[in-house]
């Protein structure tokens, strides 16, 4: 048993420096991955929550904290990894035990069941910023986990603070987009976060998200709130991205999203004429912004009291932008203001018709 666990420790020693070049990119704002630490190796008991610098650990035969266990215990980290170039990076973990990466959501090292070094690839784009997901699992004995990078530019190193960021967003989405208003969903509040804000741009689709122009645009939101966006712009390319209350987080990925076209809104309602002797009849006249869509625009009418009718709707023709109905009265012992509405796509429009007595009273 002792020279089995001093023949490991010299293997490992020998696989497993126990250090390595320090990250030189420093580009990014980030701030580390997060670590949640589990006091098994199933990822059932979570003992622990950090923001880690680096996957940097050689924790020999000892725990990374007092309340993990030094033998069968297991981590994962995550967050998001921002490449500085546009190519494929070959990402190692050097793990005793098993470990597995995923990068873009995309598993890229499987050594779960085996120990020391291993690697995988992918495409990244620069300064984007990718989903990045590590697990560890330890057994007993020796204890470490680095997590590496390196591409045609990027000399191998230790992936630096700079560029991993433990507030993994996700990007904001959405429903019930109109042509002036869309709702936008909230991603969840990240460790250490109590609250969330929104930021808004516009720009094309193929527009960094870097050149863009940000607003916020709202502040206070609770994770996974939505927001309802209001005033926009009918066929217009919109940007979203999630901030937290805090200053050291970066923002989140961006999502777009285009508003409806435009369509046609109640612009008026008029009376002609807009006084009439009870028993007289009136005509009411409902104007769109543009012209009414294919089967015609159907304006919901009603009075606010029964001595003046109207019906109980008018349609718009199709391509046409005005419509006409007729309103009749009835005979008023005194002068009578009856409240006329139209409404069509969420908007009212109202009138007063004045009810005199009636000519043959005069
Ligand atoms: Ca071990």
């Amino acid at each position: 048993m002792k020279i089995w666990t001093v023949l490991t420790f010299l293997w490992m020693s020998l696989l497993c420096p126990t250090s390595y070049a320090a990250g030189t990119s420093d580009l990014g704002t980030g701030d580390g991955l997060r670590g949640d630490y589990y006091s098994d190796r199933e990822f059932v008991n979570l003992a622990l929550t950090r923001i880690d610098p680096v996957v940097d650990f050689n924790w020999t035969y000892g725990s990374p904290d007092p309340l993990i266990p030094s033998t069968f215990f297991a981590v994962r980290w995550s967050g998001q990894v921002q490449p500085l170039y546009s190519q494929t990076y070959t990402f190692t973990t050097i793990s005793d035990d098993g470990a597995r990466l995923w990068v873009n959501d995309q598993l890229v090292i499987d050594n779960w069941a085996g120990i020391g070094e291993a690697s995988g690839t992918i495409a990244l784009v620069a300064n984007q910023r990718y989903n990045i997901k590590m697990e560890y699992r330890e057994d007993w004995g020796d204890a470490s986990a680095f997590l590496l990078w390196s591409s045609s530019s990027q000399a191998r190193e230790i992936i630096p603070t700079s560029q991993l960021y433990s507030s993994r967003f996700s990007r904001p989405n959405f429903s019930e987009v109109k042509s002036k208003s869309l709702k936008v969903h909230m991603p969840s509040l990240p460790l250490g976060a109590s609250s969330l804000g929104l930021q808004r741009a516009v720009g094309s689709a193929s527009t960094p998200a870097a050149s863009l122009t940000w607003t916020t645009i709202a502040s206070g939101l609770a994770s996974g709130a939505v927001h309802q966006d209001t005033g926009l712009v009918p066929s217009t390319l919109y940007w979203y991205r999630a901030i937290t209350n805090r200053v050291s987080d970066a923002a989140g990925p961006a999502a777009m999203i285009t508003t409806q076209p435009p369509v046609a809104e109640l612009l008026s309602l008029s009376l002609q004429p807009f006084q009439v002797g009870g028993g007289g009849n009136s005509s009411g006249t409902v104007k769109l912004t543009m012209a009414a869509p294919a089967g015609g625009a159907v304006v919901t009418l009603s009075s606010d009291n029964t001595l003046a009718r109207v019906p109980r709707s008018v349609t718009v023709p199709a391509g046409k932008t005005v419509a006409s109905f007729d309103i009749s009265t009835s005979a008023v012992s005194a002068i009578t203001q009856v409240k006329i509405r139209a409404s069509y796509e969420g908007l009212s429009q109202s009138k007063t018709l004045v009810i005199d007595l009636s000519c043959s009273h005069v």
